[in-house]
């Protein structure tokens, strides 16, 4: 049985106007997620507080970063250079 369109995953966020967009998505373990930044200024994709695992270099205009989630969660993100923003993926089995 197809997903329903309100069920598809989204798999890609866009940093646009100091954003993440969408700033919370869900996808299935397993799923690569690839942010990419359309702004004119530079941002992370860094994991929230200690020890988690998204840790992006500066990204630049037009750069992308990949990340492969492995283990059912949710894993909140900021960008360190403008800590105002968050963002969150969740991971479902
Ligand atoms: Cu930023």
């Amino acid at each position: 049985m197809p997903p329903s369109a309100a069920t598809v995953a989204v798999d890609s966020v866009s940093i646009k106007d100091f954003a993440y967009a969408p700033a919370k998505v869900t996808v299935k373990a397993g799923a690569t997620v690839t942010w990419r930044n359309e702004d004119q200024d530079p941002h992370t994709v860094t994991s929230s507080g200690t020890g988690g695992p998204l840790k992006s270099p500066t990204l630049n205009t037009g750069d992308t970063f990949r990340f492969t989630f492995i283990t059912p969660g949710t894993y909140e993100y900021l960008c360190t250079i403008h800590p105002f923003m968050t963002a969150s993926v969740t991971v479902t089995p």
